[in-house]
């Protein structure tokens, strides 16, 4: 890039900043109708017949709502809202006894999270639809999601991190998810000034293996790097498998204002990171042992999430390792780090740059083996810009961040500023066609479209900005995801449709690599929650001291027990409930009145329980809060609360009560479950 150019640019760019992307793209108002052709040649391909399927499954990240959308394409229908990071009332999820541990953080229980990169797990560099893993943010950590229950089965506190943003990109055979710092941190933490921030801070990136077997996550090693802001991430494929390759910003080293501190130099960096090389130094014991505390939050078998606790990390230098890592200088504070189907492109999205620059990974082997460097940053080799750059997009628009690529040779950039999504070619770096997106797109997606395989079709602008683009909801407005057809020369808009939360990354695949493999209901034989009751003789309810185990049934369309006395003010009541249904899509729901966290939703053959401390005497109806069946409305009970110290004896209308003998002490250990 020549100095004239990069100083036009940069001119451009501040005028564009000062505008704020929204308002340009504001300007654009409605164009999009002219484009849009016969608007009913778009309807018909996102409608999907009543009763009929969607051809891909995307799955979105919710971003500061902590969860992950699952929206069938093209329609753009939201089937599911799975949650992960964040309580979920309308399930229970993190308030339930069996899966509060899923919020367990060295931080203590954290029940929210910034979610911004689904990855879908790989086998040959293609999703295969095992599982899907997302990152949290704002407290590191990544969760995997297993996609025949669309539940989170498991979630891994990163430690010596402070911002999880370049998470979790997966390499080709779900070898390793990784972990990089968005922000630089004392690592371990400790009490120092932020003056010291270029001594005392370290930019971790963690190596997390995944069993193939099992999915289980488990921190291999870290990487303790400059104190840089790691951005983006995307694995190698292909010639450049067993690498992974990370943006990063801030390499000016601010610590504060980095509006203006961070945006100093012409140039940034990718880290080519040779995770290969890394597994060959901690071999060869190079890595040192760390203390570290981190939460292991695991799904069992039996439907409980229950916490392990990490002790230490195997850390490695740069120093230690030669050949771990390089630096590609990238202009200017690159966002996105994006590979090519056939692993030989690496494309950087310098939201600040004016080209987008392509870095080619043969190109880049062979810089290392001539040793074509431009001198060291913090003892790491910098290669030579020129002899690692394939080439530029040029005029591509303005602020790239994103970049995704279809089956025919293809890449699609996302332009925050400019509001646009560029197509260009990989052959010459030439830019095919451009469409407006309204507004402000962050990140897009293609089905398959970071892998070896893009299944193509359509592109999906997952937007900043939404403006007038629906009916106004007041100040908040929703979301905005759109799906364009890229099946022909020129992109074409299909629709819009609103997302929850704020999307960044997605990803989809089809929809015949999921459906046939979901589990439809648990096994009720199979159930070993310790409280299950697996028919009605079995409930029962055990007081033990100021702790009484209530376990319940439900099924169409009554609780067991549904009487309930001898409770008092300021126990902890335990309902377990077991929904005894062996059929799909039969859940039964459970709420107590004074409850004060959620309802349970109990899935069929599953046993969830819910604490209630009653607060003052009374009695207090439960019901079923999904409507099950005719008679749902009958499916209600009472449960009765003395004050403290009272006298009146444990008693329920279930079987086992009569056989256990009416007017036995309440306390009396027949009831005792363990
Ligand atoms: Cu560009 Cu968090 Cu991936 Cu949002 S990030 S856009
Ligand atoms: Cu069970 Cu409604």
């Amino acid at each position: 890039m020549s100095r004239s150019s990069t100083i036009r640019g940069r001119h451009v760019l501040t005028l564009a900043l000062l505008a704020g992307g929204a308002i340009a793209a504001i300007g654009c108002g409605r164009a999009d109708t002219a484009r849009l052709g016969e608007a009913g040649d778009a309807a018909a391909r996102v409608y999907v017949a009543p009763g009929k399927y969607d051809e891909f499954y995307a799955f979105m990240s919710g971003g500061f709502d902590g969860q992950v959308g699952v929206y069938g394409l093209p329609s753009g229908r939201l089937l599911r809202h799975v949650p992960v990071f964040s309580q979920n009332p309308e399930n229970g999820w993190g308030y339930s006894e069996q899966t509060k541990a899923m919020m367990n953080t060295s931080y203590g229980f954290v029940p929210w999270d910034d979610a911004h990169h689904p990855q879908l797990s790989q086998t040959a560099g293609i999703p295969d639809g095992r599982w899907l893993f997302i990152n949290g943010n704002n407290t590191p950590r990544i969760a995997r999601l297993d996609l025949t229950r669309f539940e989170t089965d498991e979630i891994l506190e990163i430690p010596n991190a402070g911002g999880n943003h370049s998470s979790p990109f997966i390499t080709e055979n779900s070898e390793y998810v990784v972990a990089g710092t968005r922000f630089s941190v004392p690592a371990p933490q400790r009490d120092v000034s932020i003056e010291d921030y270029k001594d005392a801070f370290s930019g971790v990136l963690s190596f997390v293996k995944v069993d193939s077997a099992t999915g289980h996550m488990a921190i291999a090693f870290q990487i303790r790097m400059p104190p840089f802001d790691y951005d983006l991430s995307h694995a190698g494929k292909g010639p450049s498998h067993g690498w992974s390759f990370f943006t990063m910003y801030n390499t000016e080293q601010a610590n504060t204002k980095l509006e203006v501190n961070a945006s100093q130099k012409d140039k940034d960096y990718v880290a080519a990171i040779n995770w290969k090389q890394a597994e060959q130094c901690v071999a060869q014991g190079k890595a040192t042992t760390e203390p570290a505390r981190y939460a292991h939050n695991i799904m069992g078998a039996d439907g409980i999430a229950r916490t392990e606790w990490g002790t230490s990390t195997k850390m490695l230098t740069p120093a230690a390792c030669p050949g771990l890592v390089y630096y590609l200088p990238t202009p200017k504070s690159p966002h996105g780090a994006d590979v090519d189907p056939t692993g030989e492109f690496i494309v950087a999205g310098g939201k600040l740059a004016t080209v987008i620059p392509v870095h080619s990974f043969s190109k880049m082997q062979k810089a290392i083996a001539d040793k074509a460097f431009d001198g060291e940053d913090h003892g790491i080799p910098v290669l030579k810009y020129e002899a690692t750059v394939a080439g530029e997009v040029q005029n591509p628009g303005l602020g790239p961040l994103h970049t995704e690529f279809d089956d025919q040779g293809n890449a699609y950039t996302s332009m925050f500023l400019s509001s646009e999504i560029v197509k260009w070619s990989l052959k010459d770096f030439k830019v095919l066609d451009r469409v407006p997106t309204y507004y402000s797109i962050g990140h897009l997606m293609i089905p398959g479209g970071d892998s070896r395989k893009p299944w193509g079709k359509y592109v999906v602008a997952l937007n900043k900005i939404t403006k007038d683009r629906y009916l106004p909801t007041g100040p908040e407005l929703t979301q905005s995801a759109q799906l364009y057809d890229i099946t022909g020369d020129k992109m074409k808009l299909l629709s819009d449709f609103p997302t929850i939360g704020e999307p960044h990354y997605a990803q989809a695949l089809p929809a015949s690599l999921i459906q046939d493999r979901q589990l439809k209901m648990f096994s009720l034989m199979g159930n070993t929650d310790p409280y299950v009751a697996k028919n009605e003789k079995s409930t029962r309810v055990d007081r033990k001291g100021s702790v009484v185990h209530v376990m319940m049934t439900s099924v169409r369309s009554h609780f067991m027990p549904d009487k309930i006395e001898g409770i008092r003010v300021g126990d902890s009541v335990y309902f377990h409930v077991t929904n005894l249904e062996q059929d799909w899509d039969v859940p039964h729901g459970f709420a107590v009145l004074g409850a004060s966290n959620a309802e349970l939703l109990i899935m069929p053959g599953q046993t969830r329980t819910l604490v209630w401390i009653p607060s003052r005497a009374g009695v207090f109806p439960f019901y079923c809060t999904d409507f099950c069946s005719a008679l749902h409305q009958e499916m209600q009970g009472y449960i009765r609360v003395s004050p403290k110290g009272s006298a009146v004896p444990v008693k329920w209308n279930s079987p086992s009560y009569h056989e256990a003998g009416e007017g036995k002490p309440a306390e009396s250990a027949e009831h005792g479950t363990q």
